[in-house]
């Protein structure tokens, strides 16, 4: 790896909110591609990986101890319409995942979907929509679980 493209990644791992050395890990894996065209089609190739084809619960580790504490867990989809690429995905996971008492959030772009874990003591579907309508999507509850 290049000097030139380990910066990107670092770019890109800022954007998209994990860790940097999970992105090598992937990369390592052959998930993620070598940079072959512009820097914008790269962006996008990292970004659509990260935030489309990985388990994004298992790149993101749960974050607070207390939550561990409960061990109350619930699941929930919101349908999510307004996001018209894959940076929007990332923008409405990282969001998620911000919300104290979400445990897990994958956002499939394509399904127009948000799949979460969270502790219902702690958070709720109704706060997860007002936080994807906070940045411009509209957002509602499909299934709860
Ligand atoms: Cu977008």
């Amino acid at each position: 790896m290049s000097r030139q493209n380990t910066l990107r990644i670092g770019e890109v791992a800022t954007q998209a909110g994990v860790n940097i050395e999970t992105l090598r890990y992937y990369e390592r894996r052959g998930i993620l591609e070598e940079p072959r065209g512009p820097m914008m089609l790269w962006l996008l190739r990292v970004l659509v990986s990260v935030v489309l084809s990985l388990p994004v619960g298992a790149v993101v580790t749960p974050s607070t101890a207390s939550a561990q504490q409960q061990n109350a867990e619930a699941r929930v989809t919101l349908r999510i319409d307004g996001m018209t690429c894959a940076s929007c995905g990332v923008a409405v996971r990282t969001a998620l995942r911000r919300l104290d008492g979400v445990r897990q959030a994958e956002v499939n772009f394509d399904e127009k979907r948000a799949r979460v874990v969270y502790n219902p003591r702690r958070v709720t579907p109704e706060r997860m929509v007002r936080a994807i309508e906070d940045l411009g999507y509209h957002a509602r509850v499909e299934e709860r679980s």
